[in-house]
């Protein structure tokens, strides 16, 4: 899927992957090979400038957070504006009672019908399908076929002209064997008045609490002006945008339906009833880049701390001030950091004796231990007694032997940062830490 705009954007990342330094000149070429290659995708000219624009100025301006490299960082960037730029992530009313597709001519509007039958079938809903094409004379036939493909209740009778006479019928005789109605509607060449004026009527006839325009892909950036025309006429709820896998243009098509304000719910990637998907920008931008590991590599910051609160956490070893708290983000740090053994590195030796592994082990357990306490005694750590312990050790599953390890392990820790404070010694206090370490081992 979307072959051509994936390939661009990975060519554009390829070239910071393998820079040897991330420099401002990278950033930049990267930034113009995206928005190059976003427009040859028909992404709207002035958007696709804005977003290389925003891509320089993070990329240029803002600091790697901790447990990320500089090229991790840039990527995490590109990553992050392009989820914003196709769109948000939609709501999907997973209970609709009755829905209605509309679109013009061939746009896909029966087929995504089929497509949506078997997506809320999967969900649990008793689904059946009501046809309201009067216009053209194959499309009862056509409807039938889908719904004896999904193996849904039916209501489409050939030759009967008026389509709220089929909505009232339909409605009787489906709705007891139904939760969720879905009402197909007739194309047209374009959005004209006739179109509108059918469109209203059924719309105000069915009441439907779903109405999704279907939009074919290949319109590329024009889909802005049908997903506007659309909402003004019938109020939609969401777009279904049909044929992502087989144009060029779809990030054009993405991104003008998320200008127009229309939330793209759901996507067509061929022509089986089981090529839909419900639209997830993070997904798609992934898959697009063709990172499978983006998301770890993208949790992998997010859980780490954040710089400003490591510097806070620096701040309070300095004062003297090390609650419970601190001593778990301590915890929670050394585990995202990829263990003792990275944090600790070459600048300190691994004192004899102590196998780094089984101190990890150890140091998460300490930190279901800690989660499991109040806040209170998560400050004040004297407040915690026998009782206190015991309730601690039922909640999180931690013996009680190892919680008062761990207060033993966090009182030296304690420690450590009075004498930090107090003497603000800077040489020797690696040496100290080890020291300390050790005995907490
Ligand atoms: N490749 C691909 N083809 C699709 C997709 N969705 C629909 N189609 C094809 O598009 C064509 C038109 O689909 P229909 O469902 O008949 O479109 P429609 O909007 O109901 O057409 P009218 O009722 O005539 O207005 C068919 O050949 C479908 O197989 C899709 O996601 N991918
Ligand atoms: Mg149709």
């Amino acid at each position: 899927m979307l072959e051509k705009l994936g390939k661009g954007l990975r060519s554009a990342l390829d070239k910071v992957t393998k820079a040897g330094y991330v420099d401002s000149a990278v950033i930049e070429s990267l930034a113009e090979e995206i928005r190059k290659t976003l427009i040859s995708g028909d992404v709207d000219v002035a958007l696709a400038g804005k977003l290389a624009e925003a891509i320089k100025q993070r990329a240029g301006k803002e600091k790697p957070p901790a447990g990320l490299s500089a090229r991790e960082h840039v990527i995490r960037i590109v990553y992050e504006e392009l989820v914003k730029f196709v769109g948000k992530k939609p709501d999907i009313n997973l209970k609709p009672r009755k829905l209605l597709v509309v679109g013009l001519f061939g746009s896909g509007k029966t087929t995504s019908l089929g497509k949506l039958a078997k997506f809320y079938q999967k969900k649990g809903l008793k689904v059946g399908l009501i046809g309201c094409d009067v216009h053209r004379p194959a499309a009862m036939d056509q409807i039938q076929q889908v719904a004896k493909q999904c193996a849904v209740p039916v209501y489409a009778p050939k030759g009967q002209k008026d389509p709220l006479a089929i909505v009232k019928t339909g409605i009787e005789q489906l709705s007891p064997r139904a939760d969720l109605l879905l009402f197909d509607s007739s194309g047209r060449s374009s959005l004209d008045k006739e179109l509108a004026e059918e469109l209203k009527t059924l719309a105000k006839d069915i009441e439907p609490d779903e109405v999704l325009l279907v939009i074919p892909a290949d319109l590329g950036q024009a889909a802005r002006e049908q997903a506007e025309g659309f909402s003004k006429l019938v109020g939609i709820t969401g777009v279904f945008i049909t044929k992502m896998d087989g144009t060029a243009k779809a990030g054009g098509a993405l991104t003008a339906c998320s200008v127009s304000g229309a939330p793209v719910k759901f996507i067509g990637i061929g022509e089986k009833l089981e090529a839909i998907e419900v639209f997830d920008p993070e997904n798609f931008v992934s898959r697009l880049l063709g990172f499978p590991d983006l998301k770890t590599l993208l949790e992998k910051a997010k859980e780490a701390i954040p710089q400003e609160k490591a510097k806070e956490l620096t701040e309070r070893l300095m004062e003297g001030k090390f609650t419970l708290d601190d001593f778990y983000e301590q915890i929670k740090a050394v585990g995202k950091m990829g263990g003792l053994g990275d944090m600790l590195g070459s600048a300190m030796p691994v004192p004899k004796g102590v196998d780094l592994d089984q101190q990890e082990k150890k140091m998460k357990k300490w930190g279901f231990a800690i989660q499991s306490m109040t806040k209170k005694e998560r400050a004040e750590p004297n407040l915690l007694n026998e009782s206190r312990i015991r309730r601690i050790s039922k909640g999180s599953g931690i013996s009680e032997s190892q919680i008062k390890e761990m207060l033993k392990a966090y009182d030296q820790a304690r420690k450590v940062s009075k004498l930090i404070s107090a003497g603000g010694m800077k040489r020797g206090m690696l040496a100290q830490i080890a020291k300390r370490f050790k005995g907490i081992a």
